[in-house]
């Protein structure tokens, strides 16, 4: 496993991991980042989803992107943690992880799922982030995971869950 720090919309991966919304139209965070950067056709290709409810996932083409799929995860908002919302961010990972296997994607980056306009308190996503990684990595020889930081405290949350586990 690896943890990053920069611009997820970056990365030549197989697949991306987008933290979206149950609409899948788009917003802001790394979402907006992730539309902007694969242009229109990713917009159009959503709408006819019909939408992803909470702790499911979507691929979709990487159209301009450099990565040439997008898993499109929809992550628990913060409610202040006995909404089951630890268990609902592990489904995302899971159903990210398993549409990857489906489709035999080796490379795959995920962003800090739930962390940003979700509210979702790093210091807690983080272990979850490594714990369901190194499961799906335990399982599957050729599958390689990045988890990806936008900040330099979000690279200090992902460390600190991967020292923990060591
Ligand atoms: N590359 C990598 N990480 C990023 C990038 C980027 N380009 N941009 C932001 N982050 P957020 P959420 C980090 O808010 O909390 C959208 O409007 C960011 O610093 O993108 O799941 C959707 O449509 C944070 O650590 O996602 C939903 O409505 C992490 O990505 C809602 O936001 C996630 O922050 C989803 O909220």
């Amino acid at each position: 496993m690896h943890i990053w720090q920069g611009d997820i919309t970056t990365l030549a991966f197989d697949a991306i991991v987008n933290a979206a919304n149950s609409s899948l139209l788009g917003g802001g965070g790394v979402d907006g980042a992730i539309h902007r950067a694969a242009g229109p056709q990713l917009r159009q290709y959503c709408a006819n989803l019909g939408g992803c409810p909470t702790g499911e996932a979507r691929i979709t083409p990487g159209f301009r992107l450099p990565a040439r799929h997008v898993l499109h995860t929809v992550g628990p908002v913060w409610r202040g943690g006995s909404h089951g919302e630890p268990g609902l961010l592990a489904a995302c990972f899971r159903a990210c992880l398993a549409l990857a296997n489906q489709h035999q994607l080796n490379t795959i980056a995920f962003p800090a799922i739930s962390c940003g306009i979700y509210g979702y308190p790093p210091e807690l996503a983080a272990p979850i982030a490594v714990e369901e990684s190194l499961t799906a990595l335990a399982c599957r020889d050729k599958l390689q995971i990045t988890l990806v930081a936008f900040d330099t405290e979000m690279v200090e949350h992902f460390a600190t869950a991967l020292s923990g586990r060591r």
